[in-house]
């Protein structure tokens, strides 16, 4: 069976964030085909977008899979769904989580339901840092290692949640 590394976000700024995050990790590890290979910690951080909403709990994790990047992609959607994920008109609006293709293996996936590397990530130090956490050495897809990219980032309103503040 051919097997691909794959990085995931996480996010959610709705309910209990923490313990949401928490059983993600796990729900993501007994997907089919799928093995959780590395979390960071959980990283409380500034909503990017719209301000008038809650702080957002972010983190990364590493897996292994031998889904295929959209099949992936579908089994996350159904674990955002489990967890009351409502698709809503606002956009960048509150959510009560978020899972996000974020690399696969090396490809470059252009499709309308999906796109790897995902977007927007070189932008966004609650996904940066925790990249950072779990893959210092890591060549980013430009060919310039994760460090250049995480120097680059707006750290402000980004926090590390400690041992002793995790749920
Ligand atoms: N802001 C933060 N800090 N963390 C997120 O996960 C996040 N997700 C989003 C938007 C609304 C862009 N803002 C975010 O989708």
């Amino acid at each position: 069976m051919h097997k691909e590394h794959a990085y995931i976000s996480l996010g959610s700024n709705m309910g209990d964030s923490q313990t949401t995050l928490t059983l993600a990790f796990d729900e993501i590890d007994n997907l089919p085909q799928c093995r959780l290979l590395t979390k960071s910690s959980l990283y409380l951080s500034s909503p990017m977008g719209p301000e008038n909403q809650p702080d957002y709990v972010n983190a990364v994790c590493l897996i292994e899979t031998a889904l295929e990047p959209l099949a992936l992609l579908a089994q996350l959607q159904d674990i955002e769904l489990r967890y009351g994920r409502e698709r809503k008109a606002e956009r960048w609006g509150p959510r009560t989580l978020d899972l996000d293709i974020l690399l696969y293996g090396n490809q470059t996936i252009s499709t309308p339901e999906l796109t790897v590397p995902h977007y927007g990530m070189a932008e966004r130090e609650f996904v940066m840092v925790p990249l950072f956490e779990i893959a210092p050495s890591m060549i980013m897809p430009d060919g310039n290692a994760i460090a250049l990219w995480v120097a680059k980032c707006n750290l402000d309103g980004l926090r590390r949640l400690t041992t002793s503040e995790q749920a």
